[in-house]
């Protein structure tokens, strides 16, 4: 088995502070939540911003300042979000891949999101890989749905890409593919055999998902982007409380935890910052 990757999702673009007391907002809150999500063995950090008013946004600005606190406190890969909130312009949400994170979402299909739509037509998927490969940002095929696989190889092949390719499974979004049982076997099924994979549950399927990830040599993402409650009425106190529950799987089923370097080795990100 490999050592286990642990992404943590710890902002997102839904979330409210009403709702999620500690939700990581400020570039201080940021910085001092992503060291303690490193101590507790995360080695990729999903990043969504907020306004001061803790409205999401896409701006720049706080993006450079978000990242840069990231970095000075921590060695976490960062992972921009290209997806931001389901209102967010095409523009806007490509705008901060100027600042050249080590890594991006790519989500590699429109999908039903809740009530919503999040949009991903095909010439906005060929764009922002094209943009995220000129800059050296490795994207994380963030699939919703079993079409989305299809898409994400037709833009590599498309590109005449050779790099490592990752992806992430979200399953359980209201709208989006269900966190089934047999989901995850049948998705894998159908990666390149290089591939690495990690897999999010969202809600309170999260954890069966990260247990079914991890016994298949799998990875796995959380955080408050993903997981509101612990079980019933026992809402998440932390990022790191949900690190800290994966390292306890990972125990269990005999896989170490990814450093850094690991990390870095195995997405093919080393040298490349
Ligand atoms: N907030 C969702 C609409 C991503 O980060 O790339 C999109 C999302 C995916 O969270
Ligand atoms: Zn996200």
């Amino acid at each position: 088995m490999d050592p286990l990757i642990i992404t943590v999702a710890a902002v997102g673009a839904e979330l409210s502070r009403a709702e999620q007391p500690n939700l990581p907002i400020t570039p201080e809150e940021l910085a001092a939540d992503a060291a303690a999500c490193e101590a507790a063995g995360a080695t990729i950090y999903h990043l969504h911003v907020r306004a001061p008013d803790g409205t999401p946004t896409m701006d720049v600005e706080i993006y450079r300042a978000a990242h840069e606190a990231i970095r000075t406190s921590t060695d976490l890969i960062v992972q921009f979000s290209s997806g931001g909130a389901v209102t967010d312009t095409e523009e806007a949400r490509i705008a901060p891949l100027s600042l050249r994170p080590e890594m991006a979402s790519l989500t590699t299909g429109s999908v039903n999101f809740g009530d919503d739509v999040f949009a991903n037509p095909y010439p906005l998927v060929a764009r922002f890989y094209e943009r995220m490969r000129s800059l050296r940002i490795l994207p994380e095929f963030e699939i919703f749905e079993p079409g989305m696989l299809a898409t994400a190889e037709r833009v590599y092949q498309d590109a005449g890409s050779d790099h490592h390719r990752h992806y992430d499974f979200v399953l359980g979004v209201p709208g989006a593919m269900p966190a089934w049982d047999d989901a995850l076997e049948y998705l894998t099924s159908h990666l390149p055999s290089d591939a690495t994979w990690s897999a999010t549950g969202i809600g309170r399927a999260w954890e069966d998902i990260a247990r079914v990830a991890i016994a298949a040599n799998g990875h796995v993402r959380t955080g408050f982007e993903d997981v509101r409650w612990l079980a019933r009425g026992v809402v998440v106190t932390s990022n790191a409380q949900l690190i800290e529950r994966v390292v306890e799987l990972a125990t269990e089923a005999r896989r170490t935890v990814a450093t850094p370097a690991e990390t870095r080795s195995m997405l093919g990100l080393e040298g490349v910052r």
